[in-house]
């Protein structure tokens, strides 16, 4: 696989990144606010706790994944979908935090998507050595509504190609408080996460999280 590092001045947390048509990098959009953020994912997590899921293929995902919103992500035997509930209590997942509902329209509103309102948001945490292969977000009903990512904690390694799988891959460290705007030419993308390092972050301990904001339905 053909992979190049991404030029970033690590001292500029200001200016947005371009990492392709329609996608920006903003560092350090949600430094501000990251500890409120971090208070109500908390809150999230006691109502739908993280699971490791069993991808179509009969894999267990390395990353534990859970949902917030008016409805979540899931994937089983039978393949990957929107659900309303969760499916691991059978209750509603938990509504989407106001703080989270705001940092994903003020982010996307910086990038180029004014309006943009999300139905869900996909909760991933890693631990070390955890890592998200190259992927399409392809199971949202229009794809014409952006995708926004927020990191918080330990630093990822991101890889960002394009809308075929052969298509090399960029490389980008994302830090806590970065935001990823994905939409228009660069929404069927392909993008991945490499094997998370050891570390300990001040406010997420040993693990990083990843929020993605999406319109589902
Ligand atoms: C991650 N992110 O950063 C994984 N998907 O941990 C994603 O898979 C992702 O960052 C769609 C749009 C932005 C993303
Ligand atoms: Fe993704």
């Amino acid at each position: 696989m053909i992979t190049a590092d991404l030029f970033r001045d690590p001292s500029d947390r200001t200016t947005p990144i371009r990492l392709g048509e329609g996608a920006s990098l903003l560092p350090g959009f949600a430094c501000d606010r990251a500890e409120a953020v971090f208070a109500a994912l908390e809150e999230v997590l006691r109502q739908a706790p993280l699971r490791r899921m069993r991808t179509p293929g009969g894999h267990v995902m390395t990353v534990a994944m859970t949902c917030c919103g008016d409805r979540g992500w899931t994937s089983d035997a039978d393949g990957y979908r929107y659900a309303a509930r969760d499916p691991a209590s059978g209750r509603p997942w938990p509504p989407m935090p106001e703080v989270f509902a705001e940092l994903a329209t003020d982010a996307a509103s910086a990038a180029g998507y004014p309006a943009f309102v999300p139905d869900t948001c996909l909760i991933n945490r890693y631990v070390a050595e955890a890592k998200l292969s190259p992927h399409q977000d392809r199971d949202e009903r229009d794809l014409s509504h952006p995708i926004v990512s927020l990191s918080l904690g330990l630093p990822a390694r991101f890889q960002f190609g394009g809308r075929h799988r052969s298509e090399r891959l960029l490389r980008t460290t994302l830090e806590h408080g970065d935001v990823v705007v994905w939409g228009g030419a660069s929404r069927l993308a392909y993008h991945g996460v490499l094997p998370l390092a050891t570390g300990r972050h001040p406010m997420t301990g040993d693990c990083r999280y990843n929020l993605s904001f999406r319109r589902a339905g």
